[in-house]
């Protein structure tokens, strides 16, 4: 296992559209263990490929308390199943900062595991909105995109001078 590197807003290669994976298989076994070790180290309740500079459609998420729920997620898509709520939010990828962001309290999931293997979920809650953070960020998305520009630009200023004071 080895703990990933996590970019961090407002570094761009967070926009990339991440692209499907063709074959699951060991590679993406060995990758999601990497991601859920960084996860867990953080703490954190998900990661997504994009946040570690892999572009591969590939998220992981435990909203467990104990840190022995992993679900690991391959071309995840969703359908919405619920009705909107705010959830504050936060993200590994812009350390510090928590805001309120409107998504769905429930969502049908469509994916791969690791091995290739399908699943089909019903997430609630947590869960979903958790699922629909992560996959937003395969998709190039961060959850400050749905700030007031002010907001987002206060976020990223000051980013930017932490990142500048540790560098
Ligand atoms: C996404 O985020 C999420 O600022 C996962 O200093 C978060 O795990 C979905 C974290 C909330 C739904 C609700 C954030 C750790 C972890 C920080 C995370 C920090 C340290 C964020
Ligand atoms: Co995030």
């Amino acid at each position: 296992m080895a703990k990933l590197e996590i970019l961090e807003f407002p570094d761009p290669r967070l926009r990339t559209v991440a692209t499907p994976i063709e074959q699951a298989g060991p590679k993406y076994q060995q990758m999601a263990a990497d991601m859920l070790e960084t996860m867990y180290d953080a703490p954190g309740i998900g990661l997504a490929a994009s946040q570690v500079n892999i572009h591969e459609r590939l998220i992981v998420v435990d909203i467990s308390e104990d840190q022995d729920a992993p679900l690991v997620l391959l071309n995840p898509t969703y359908e919405v199943l619920g009705e909107a709520i705010d959830y504050q939010e936060g993200c590994l990828s812009v350390p510090g900062f928590y805001e309120s962001v409107t998504r769905f309290d429930k969502i049908h999931v469509t994916a791969m595991d690791a091995s290739g293997a399908p699943i089909d979920m019903i997430a609630d809650d947590l869960l979903a909105i958790c699922i629909q953070h992560e996959i937003d960020h395969l998709d190039g998305k961060l959850f400050v995109d749905y700030l007031s520009t002010l907001k987002r630009t206060r976020i990223r200023k000051k980013l930017e001078k932490s990142q500048r004071d540790k560098a």
